[in-house]
């Protein structure tokens, strides 16, 4: 940024989310973006080239919690990678590994559009399983798009604790899966879960997960017995 730039612009530049300044023609964004969703939709793109997982999430202020951050708890992204996914952010150039998955920001309540045409055409776009997150106390999106794009399935993730009930609270014939507040990380293993009942790969990549967990709570047990208290933390510094 221009350090001429006045400070009331360089605020607006450094925004995200719903309130961050709209370029030049920026009108015609939302557009162009349910536009391509709709193309995408058209096209008969084989499997590897089309991304497996969907996150949606309703602000870019959900993008932590729902992805991971390296101060924070890890999510999404961390769990995904880790069982080596690639993210896919240009659906005419998939990554090369098998299995992928794409990001989006989409709020149920500024821009309904949206929401349909990203629910509306997940399927069509060759994805297999959706995690949608959002927070507040009106936390639509994962009911939404569960609605939506059913028969997906579709993993919500509330973002608060005060989201809870606003995702989880489906009526009968309209199912949606949930976890807890804010355990992203774990929406991102259910929907590897449900991908892996058709893939050895991801059974593989799963178990082998399992695996090194366990032996890490069994060398952190070791540890903290043989260190004691005080040498654990000194060690680890917790
Ligand atoms: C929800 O409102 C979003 O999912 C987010 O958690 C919350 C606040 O959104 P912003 O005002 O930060 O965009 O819809």
């Amino acid at each position: 940024m221009d350090p001429e730039t006045p400070p009331n612009e360089r605020d607006n530049a450094a925004r995200t989310g719903p309130n961050r300044p709209v370029p030049d023609g920026g009108s015609s964004e939302l557009d162009t973006l349910v536009a391509k969703l709709r193309a995408e939709a058209e096209r008969d793109r084989p499997a590897r080239a089309t991304p497996d997982i969907g996150i949606v999430m309703g602000s870019d202020s959900d993008l932590d919690t729902m992805m991971g951050s390296e101060t924070g708890r890890p999510g999404a992204h961390d769990a995904l990678t880790r069982l080596g996914f690639e993210e896919q952010t240009d659906a005419g150039d998939p990554p090369d590994t098998r299995f992928s998955f794409e990001t989006y920001v989409v709020s149920a309540h500024r821009t309904p559009e949206l929401l349909y045409a990203y629910a509306e055409t997940a399927e069509a776009r060759g994805l297999e399983v959706l995690v949608a997150g959002a927070g507040g106390k009106s936390a639509d999106l994962p009911n939404m798009t569960a609605s939506i794009a059913y028969p997906l399935p579709v993993i919500g993730v509330p973002v608060q604790e005060k989201s809870v009930s606003s995702v989880i609270g489906m009526p009968q014939g309209a199912p949606l899966v949930a976890v807890d507040a804010g355990k992203s990380f774990n929406a991102a293993l259910s929907a590897v879960q449900i991908l892996a009942r058709r893939h050895d790969k991801l059974r593989e990549a799963l178990v082998e997960y399992r695996e090194e967990l366990k032996q890490g709570v069994a060398v952190t047990s070791r540890e903290l017995h043989e260190m004691g208290t005080e040498g654990f933390r000194r060690e680890h510094d917790t």
